[in-house]
């Protein structure tokens, strides 16, 4: 019997990691297809709006575009090991590190990948099999030149910029650092069982520095805490998640664990101004826009704090919707589950995170517009 769900993507892309890990974990039977130039050109294009990748096909026809929508769509029709948290505190906590893994990590995972030629040649040869499968070799490397130009066009965009690399980098090596201290503790992020924060963060783990040879040698490789989560989340075994199952549960107290208090402490310092900045422009464009439209999908610059230095890159108004995404977690809850979120937050220096006056924003691909007013 074929299995139901065809996930359209590459194992080297991002967001197919996350959905990928999180289709593993949930034992939801699937068919890899990575998606060859007429794929990503024509058919995806038609179907979504959008050149992207993932894409997951259900049993019923349909095209899901969106690691956030798959999961969610994927997640309501098989409730079987729930990767949400019920309690309060570890439920927001998985969206919005949901939201930092999908949209901080990315200039580190494009610098770690496009900065160190030695990469090129794995890239190369992935992404030449899957554009066009059984053609000769140069043909497929002239293909594979014109997807990489298209994403080396992109790298100072997302601030892939060299006079950043020594902030990047002192960044990216302090976060592993405390990665691997949190993952000598604990399994995964939130504790015994993985959640949607572990697959979020498997898009830059898995798919960029965990095989990426330059980052994987360099970064990785010497952190082996962080190097068994990766295999973990990548590859689970039945027995590895029999043991978490039966030992552990998604964790049901409010407690998170001591050792991602940098990591939080690092998105209220340097992600929240990053929201904040977007939504200023976000607040500037959108009584400019003409009805019915999207939002360019990139918007003029925007610096924030990372680590002891600054980050400029330009603003994306998606960022925004995962925000949004998070924050409409927190609203759903009653007034005493919303208290434990806001005394979390103030513990940590994150209150201006629910702050923040995000125009109702929907999706259309990688792009957002405003969310019609409701008569
Ligand atoms: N928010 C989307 C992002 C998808 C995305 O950016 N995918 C990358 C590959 S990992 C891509 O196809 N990018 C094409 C582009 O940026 O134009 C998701 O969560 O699925």
């Amino acid at each position: 019997m074929k299995p139901p769900y065809t996930l359209y993507g590459w194992h080297l892309s991002y967001f197919t990691g996350k959905v990928r890990c999180y289709l593993l974990h949930k034992g939801i039977a699937f068919t890899d297809q990575p998606v060859n130039m007429f794929t990503l050109l024509s058919t995806i294009k038609r179907q979504t709006g959008a050149v992207v990748m993932p894409v997951l096909r259900t049993p019923q026809g349909a095209w899901v575009q969106d690691s956030s929508v798959i999961i969610d769509q994927l997640e309501a029709a098989h409730p079987q090991r729930p990767v949400i948290p019920t309690s309060p505190v570890p439920r927001f906590a998985a969206y919005l590190l949901e939201a930092w893994c999908d949209e901080w990590w990315v200039p580190i995972a494009m610098h770690t990948r496009w900065t160190y030629p030695e990469n090129y040649a794995l890239f190369e040869r992935e992404a030449g099999r899957h554009l066009l499968p059984g053609f000769p070799g140069p043909l497929q490397r002239r293909a594979v030149a014109y997807i990489a130009a298209n994403l080396r066009a992109k790298l100072h965009t997302v601030g892939v910029r060299p006079e950043q690399f020594a902030t990047m980098d002192r960044w990216t090596t302090d976060m592993l650092d405390h990665l691997d201290a949190h993952f000598a503790q604990q399994p995964y992020l939130l504790g015994a069982q993985p959640t949607l924060a572990d697959f979020s963060l498997a898009g830059p783990m898995v798919a960029h520095l965990g095989r990426d040879p330059w980052p994987a040698r360099e970064l990785v490789a010497p952190r082996r805490h962080l190097r068994a989560w990766i295999e973990r989340i990548a590859a689970p075994t039945p027995e590895l998640e029999l043991a978490h199952a039966v030992t552990a549960p998604l964790p049901a107290t409010d407690a998170l664990p001591d050792t991602l208090t940098p990591v939080f402490q690092a998105i209220f310092a340097e992600f929240v101004p990053l929201l904040e900045g977007i939504n200023q422009q976000v607040s500037a464009a959108l009584p400019k826009l003409p009805p019915g439209k999207a939002l360019r999908r990139g918007l003029a610059d925007v610096e924030v704090p990372m680590g002891a230095g600054r980050l400029r890159r330009s603003a994306l108004p998606y960022t925004l919707w995962m925000a949004q995404r998070a924050l409409d977690v927190y609203r759903a809850m009653p007034p005493a589950e919303q208290a434990q979120v806001q005394a979390w937050l103030s513990g940590l220096g994150g209150e201006r995170l629910l702050a923040l006056d995000i125009p109702r924003l929907r999706l259309q691909g990688l792009r957002v517009m405003p969310e019609p007013a409701a008569s």
